[in-house]
C-alpha cells in the first residue's frame, strides 16, 4: 500500500455479488473499475454485495452499481468515484500528468466507459454465442420459473438500448468489426512500456482495462480471443493487471 493516506474515511463499495473467475473482482465493469482504483490508489475498502444494482438504490436513484459509501456519505458512478479517490490519494490516480495529460487521462476513460462498454454489454447480452453462459451467471439465484420468463424479457430491453446506442443497429456482423477496428487502434497506441499516458499507471489505465479485462474470460470467450490476438494490448493488459491487483 505504497499510496496509502496515512488516514483515509471508512469506504464501503456497494456492488454485486463476487465472480467465478480468478482475479477477477466483479462480473461488471465499472464496478471492477471502481475495485482497481481504490487498489491502485491504496485506499482500505470492504464491499457491500447484492444480487442486483437496484438493491443499492436507497444511494443511487439510478439503480445502477458501483456506489461507494465515504464515511456513509454515497458517491454514485464510478467516474464519480474515482474524482473522489484523486481527493482521497493525492498523486496515486494521476501521477506525473501535466494539465493536458490530465485532460486526455479524461477523455481516455469517456471513451472507455462509453465506447468500449457498449461493445461491452453487446458481449455479454447480445452476442449469441456468450448469452446462454451469462444468462445462467447473472440469473443463478432466479427461482426456476422466473428464470425461464425473466431474463429473455431484460435481454429484449438491453438489445433495444444498445440498437438505441448505435452499438447493435448495424447488426452483428458490423458491431464486431467496429470492435476490432478499434481493438487494431488501441492495440497501435498501446505504450510499449509503462502505462498508457506515461510511467506511472492512472485512472486512464484503470478505465481502458476494466472494460477490456471483463472480456478476457469464458463468458465472452469470442471477445477473449479478439483482445488476445493484438499483443501489445495484451501486454499493457498484463501489466495493469499486475500494478492494480494487489
Ligand atoms: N455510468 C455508470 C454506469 C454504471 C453501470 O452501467 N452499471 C451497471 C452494472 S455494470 C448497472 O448497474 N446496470 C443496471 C442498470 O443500468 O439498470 C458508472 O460509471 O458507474
Amino acid at each position: 500500500m505504497k499510496n496509502a493516506p496515512a488516514s483515509q474515511p471508512s469506504l464501503v463499495l456497494c456492488e454485486l455479488g463476487a465472480t467465478d473467475v480468478a482475479g477477477l473482482e466483479s462480473m461488471s465493469p465499472f464496478c471492477l473499475k471502481t475495485h482497481r482504483t481504490l487498489k491502485l490508489a491504496g485506499l482500505r475498502y470492504t464491499s457491500r454485495h447484492a444480487d442486483r444494482p437496484d438493491a443499492h438504490r436507497a444511494y443511487n436513484a439510478t439503480g445502477q452499481v458501483p456506489v461507494l459509501l465515504v464515511d456513509g456519505r454515497p458517491v454514485a458512478d464510478s467516474s464519480a468515484i474515482v474524482r473522489e479517490a484523486v481527493g482521497l490519494a493525492p498523486g496515486a490516480l494521476d501521477r506525473g500528468l501535466d494539465a493536458r495529460a490530465l485532460a486526455e487521462a479524461w477523455l481516455w476513460e469517456e471513451l472507455a466507459d462509453t465506447a468500449l462498454n457498449g461493445f461491452f454489454v453487446a458481449a455479454r447480452w447480445a452476442d449469441d454465442a456468450n448469452w446462454p453462459a451469462v444468462r445462467d451467471a447473472y440469473f443463478a439465484a432466479m427461482p426456476a420459473p422466473v428464470r425461464a420468463v425473466v431474463p429473455a424479457l431484460l435481454r429484449r430491453n438491453v438489445l433495444a438500448a444498445l440498437r438505441a446506442r448505435d452499438v447493435w443497429r448495424a447488426g452483428p456482423d458490423a458491431c464486431w468489426a467496429r470492435f476490432e477496428a478499434l481493438l487494431d487502434r488501441l492495440d497501435a497506441r498501446a505504450p510499449a512500456a509503462g502505462y498508457w499516458l506515461g510511467a506511472a499507471p492512472t485512472f486512464a489505465d484503470v478505465a481502458l482495462f476494466a472494460q477490456l479485462h471483463g472480456l478476457r474470460n469464458r463468458y465472452t470467450a469470442r471477445q477473449a480471443s479478439m483482445v488476445a490476438a493484438r499483443p501489445s494490448l495484451v501486454a499493457w493488459l498484463d501489466r495493469v493487471d499486475a500494478a492494480t491487483r494487489a
